[in-house]
């Protein structure tokens, strides 16, 4: 099956050379963060090492790409914008991003490409290696400026879900403080997870009664 093949080193290199073409310096050194941040949370969890670093350097490969270009590009591929994207054109780098991966970057795995589609927005009942990347994306060494990162960091190596949330949180709040549009996924990838927390923690309860 084409989502089975294995990546190997050199994959990984050769990736990186053409993504490093495509963004700014800035943008690389964020993608490369990413990656590396990516990896040691596969170690954590037990995911493949290889795919999140792949995962890692593609996800925000359409990034340096101009709003209006990434219209026309959706647009020609066929690829549908939601009204929400059609105003706040930086949510279209994921969509775009998991479309370049396969078309660009020539990878199949559908896992991959799933982390990159839910980069920016998540959605509920992510796999693993969505919230690895999604989590990386947001602690990175290379993040500075978002509020309660060290709580943050510690809760990536602690428990993915409770993390999830956490940056889901903050991320809803500073889109509120900023005046700026939220994605429906946002939101409902919030809910989702603030619900199976709220399960968890009620299961736990009714067990030590
Ligand atoms: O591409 P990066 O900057 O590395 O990170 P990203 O893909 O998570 O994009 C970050 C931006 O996406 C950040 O400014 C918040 C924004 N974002 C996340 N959810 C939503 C959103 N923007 C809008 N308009 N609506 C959302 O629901
Ligand atoms: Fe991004
Ligand atoms: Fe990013």
């Amino acid at each position: 099956m084409l989502h089975k093949k294995s990546y190997k080193e050199s994959d990984i290199i050769s990736i990186k050379k053409k993504v490093k073409r495509k963004v700014s310096k800035k943008r690389y050194q964020h993608i490369l963060g990413v990656a590396y941040t990516a990896a040691a949370l596969a170690m954590r969890y037990e995911e493949d090492i290889l795919k999140a670093q792949i995962a890692g350097v593609l996800h925000d490969c359409a990034k340096g790409i101009r709003s209006d270009k990434m219209v026309e590009l959706c647009d020609h591929y066929h690829i549908t914008i939601s009204d929400v994207e059609r105003k706040n054109t930086e949510l279209l780098h994921a969509k775009l991003g998991g479309f370049l991966a396969m078309k660009r970057y020539h990878i199949q795995d559908k896992e991959i490409i799933g982390a990159i589609l839910a980069h920016t927005t998540g959605h509920p009942n992510m796999t693993t290696l969505e919230k690895i990347i999604f989590i990386a994306d947001y602690i990175e060494p290379g993040r500075y400026k978002q509020k309660n990162l060290k709580m943050i960091r510690y809760e990536a190596f602690r428990d993915l879900d409770a993390c999830l949330l956490m940056i889901l949180r903050d991320t809803l709040e500073y889109l509120q403080e900023t005046g700026t549009e939220i994605d429906p996924m946002t939101q409902q990838t919030y809910e989702y997870y603030t619900e199976q927390l709220n399960k968890t923690e009620k299961g736990e309860k009714n067990e030590s009664i």
